[in-house]
């Protein structure tokens, strides 16, 4: 899939990567279109308790995996003909042809909901504690798994989810209302992508206002960390090895944001190549994570977002 027209190369998104691992569009898209869509999401769904499994129901069979939208069970796809206002964005096209070069594909599109602390559960909350990642997939009702529910995510890369894979993809996040320190904005290491792929979860030590982030192989980086407060139709895009992550949604509402995979055609050629070419680390790993038994379940505790 390809978002229709393109636009002439952006080099402000490219020189963005090369050192800071994202771009920041600078204007938000349409802001009442952004609106307009998250009024019928919204519409559809109410974002409290009735979202969740009781606890005999999970307990009898757990699920720790397939629980995330996917073809075939993706509440966006109801809203596909909302989507112009990001697909059709001449500043969002302009910047994924300078990086990904023309006829670069969509590999997934959902919305993500971060979930206020009043509308999950005590058991969840008590089975979740300081696990690293709180995707609630798991403990929601089986007809809600069209979109992700976080409850906060530990710095990652979206490399994680792409074994043997290269870093041949970006992430694209649009905020569909305004996104304060409340509400769960993302937190993005600036830089960290230089070191190419490692391991989830990663090595971080706070360093003042700043995070030491290492490779395990003898590599370091300093990391400013820049927390991705915005406006309604702010749109960020970053590089499948920047770290990134959540705190829990500490406001009293959901926060909604759009989420789009976007990768270079196979075969051919682009900017994005040449930036994972300069890493200093691989830009692909055949194994991502540490951090789950055989079973997709957690087996790791002490995140580490939630301490910055
Ligand atoms: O929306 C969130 O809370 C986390 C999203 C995220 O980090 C991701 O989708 O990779």
């Amino acid at each position: 899939m390809a978002f229709g027209e393109t636009q002439p190369a952006t080099s402000a998104a490219v020189s963005d990567f090369t050192e800071h691992g994202r771009h920041i569009l600078p204007a938000p898209v349409d802001a009442e279109a952004a609106a307009a869509l998250l009024a019928e999401i919204r519409a559809d769904r109410s974002f409290g308790q009735a979202l969740f499994l009781d606890q005999a129901s999970f307990e009898a069979n757990p699920q720790y995996t397939g629980v995330n939208p996917r073809p075939g069970r993706n509440l966006l796809d109801r809203f596909a003909d909302r989507l112009g206002f990001v697909e059709g964005s001449p500043m969002v096209t302009g910047a994924l042809d300078a990086l990904l070069g023309q006829g670069w594909e969509v590999l997934n599109r959902k919305i993500v909901c971060g979930v206020p602390q009043s509308a999950i559960p005590g058991w969840v909350k008590d089975k979740i504690g300081d696990d690293l990642v709180n995707n609630l997939g798991p403990y929601v009702r089986p007809e809600y798994r069209d979109v992700t529910y976080f409850y906060g995510i530990d710095f990652h890369q979206d490399l994680i989810d792409f074994k043997d894979r290269d870093a041949d993809f970006v992430t694209l996040y649009c905020y569909l209302h305004p996104v304060t320190r409340a509400d769960a904005p993302l937190y993005l290491l600036d830089g960290s992508h230089a070191l190419g792929a490692t391991v989830f979860p990663h090595d971080l030590r706070r360093d003042g206002e700043a995070w030491l982030y290492g490779d395990r192989a003898g590599q370091e980086v300093a990391c400013a960390q820049r927390i991705l407060t915005g406006e309604t139709g702010f749109v960020a895009i970053w590089h499948a090895c920047t770290l990134h992550g959540t705190q829990p949604d500490a406001a009293d509402h959901e926060r909604i944001s759009l989420r789009y995979l976007i990768a270079k055609r196979p075969g051919t050629k682009a900017a994005i190549d040449d930036l994972n070419a300069a890493l200093k680390g691989p830009a692909r790993l055949a194994s991502t994570r540490l951090d789950l038994a055989a079973d997709g379940s957690p087996q790791i505790k002490g995140n580490t977002v939630n301490r910055a």
